[in-house]
């Protein structure tokens, strides 16, 4: 049985809310996906990786809420903030966001990893991924896989090159016991999913002739985690509670904010 109890959060390091998005919610969302996959998302300042790496790449769009507005909103709704502070806490930075595309019979894979070895610019571990299912997710079209509890004493593990098919360069090895205790987070379209950013998870490749996409999207507390923006490619937005000693560095969009396109520039 998958957890659905918040306050077991903190121990199996994830936690799975159904239903999060309604139907006509969930298929906006859809959309807005076959619109930026037809035709790419602008690519304001603000969504300029300093390091120069690509921002979209098959299987995968980079930063859609530092590029527009709607899958900003998407990163603010109120039921989607109430998940994560339901883990985290009232104080929420938001941090990234991606969308993980497998496409029918895709064989590409995503090896088992922890979140936080690629993200050098984020400090802390009340940090967390948001996983919102824009399609139906399930074990044939490769929902994600977790190992529970992997995350506990918050270690840095080891990676290791990751091989052919894989969406990421490297990965975590695992011990096969470990993986016999992995669960597939199947849910619905407009479900979601949160997990501790050291905690084990991949994906396999999709067996199906339907289509699996995630809308990621990362937060942290600012309770205990920071970001250090100079080394961070995109801006930080405060998106609820209080920012902390740091506040000068995030830009503020809580919800009383209506942000404009400006906050891109
Ligand atoms: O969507 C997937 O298959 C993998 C996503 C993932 O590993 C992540 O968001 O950290």
């Amino acid at each position: 049985m998958l957890n659905t109890d918040p306050a077991l959060f903190a121990d199996l390091g994830y936690c799975l809310f159904p239903d999060v998005l309604d139907l006509q919610e969930t298929a906006t969302l859809r959309r807005m996906l076959d619109e930026a996959l037809a035709t790419p998302l602008p690519r304001h300042a603000a969504a300029h990786r300093r390091d120069g790496s690509s921002l979209d790449r098959p299987g995968y769009v980079g930063e859609p809420h530092a590029r527009d507005l709607r899958w900003l909103d998407i990163c603010r709704h109120p039921r989607v903030l109430d998940a994560v502070a339901a883990a985290l806490g009232p104080n929420l930075i938001l941090v990234f966001s991606s969308v993980f595309i497998k496409l029918p019979q895709d064989p590409t894979q995503v090896a088992w990893h922890q979140d936080n070895t690629y993200w050098p610019s984020v400090h802390g571990t009340d940090v967390v991924t948001l996983w919102l299912a824009i399609d139906d997710a399930d074990v044939q079209n490769a929902a994600m896989q977790i190992i529970p509890g992997s995350h506990r004493g918050h270690e840095d593990l080891e990676m290791i090159p990751s091989g052919a098919n894989q969406t990421l360069g490297s990965k975590v090895a695992t011990t096969p016991e470990q993986e016999a205790r992995a669960v597939t987070l199947a849910m619905r379209a407009g479900s979601l999913s949160l997990h501790d950013s050291y905690i084990l998870h991949g994906s396999g490749a999709n067996q199906s002739d339907r289509r699996r996409a995630g809308y990621t999207i990362r937060y942290c507390s600012t309770d205990t985690a920071w970001v250090d923006v100079e080394k961070h490619p995109i801006p930080v937005f405060l998106v609820r509670g209080e920012a902390g000693q740091r506040g000068a560095d995030y830009t503020d969009l809580r919800p009383h904010i209506t942000p404009t396109l400006a906050i891109y520039s």
